[in-house]
């Protein structure tokens, strides 16, 4: 958990220390897909141990084929920042992914990233404005990935290879 540890010193002396750690998700519930290969594990950095889901059926047209929800605990509350780092790629052109985290003050999932999935791997940085929100009082974080068709996608079942989904916490 702790590969990338940052102490910032400020010009003026300690006053001013901020540490930032890399947390992936603790835990993952496919609510629709199928995992082909990998684990929690693989999204954990870059290094081509790769989380691989199959696209799920879809009961009705309002299902997304990849829906899972996690948990990332960074263990404190009120972070000053967090970045999203993503880096993944799609079998097939025409798909869009989605990445949500909860709102603990409005109680609902709040969209933080939205994108293509590149059909060549590439990692993405996203920065996540006032994270305070997003964190319990037990420095949990509910998060949410989903995957949509928006076409046109060539193969009936295609996957999602994820070499990293993990969120730069900076407190
Ligand atoms: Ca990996």
């Amino acid at each position: 958990m702790k590969n990338r540890l940052v102490l910032a010193l400020s010009a003026i002396g300690l006053a001013a220390m901020s540490f930032a750690f890399v947390f992936g998700p603790q835990s993952l519930t496919v609510v629709r897909g199928q995992v082909v290969s990998g684990n929690l594990g693989s999204l954990l950095s870059s290094d081509n141990n790769r989380l691989v889901v199959r696209s799920g059926v879809r009961v009705t047209t309002y299902d997304n084929p990849i829906d899972i929800l996690g948990q990332v605990v960074c263990g404190q509350p009120n972070p000053s920042s967090i970045v999203l780092r993503i880096e993944d790629n799609a079998s097939t052109s025409g798909l869009v992914e989605y990445v949500e985290m909860w709102n603990w003050s409005t109680n609902r999932f709040e969209e933080v990233y939205r994108g293509a999935i590149p059909t060549t791997e590439t990692a993405r940085q996203i920065a996540v404005p006032n994270g305070g929100r997003f964190t319990n009082s037990g420095g949990q974080m509910q998060i949410r990935y989903w995957v949509d068709s928006r076409g046109p996608v060539l193969t009936p079942t295609w996957t999602v290879s994820l070499d990293e989904l993990t969120w730069d916490v900076n407190f």
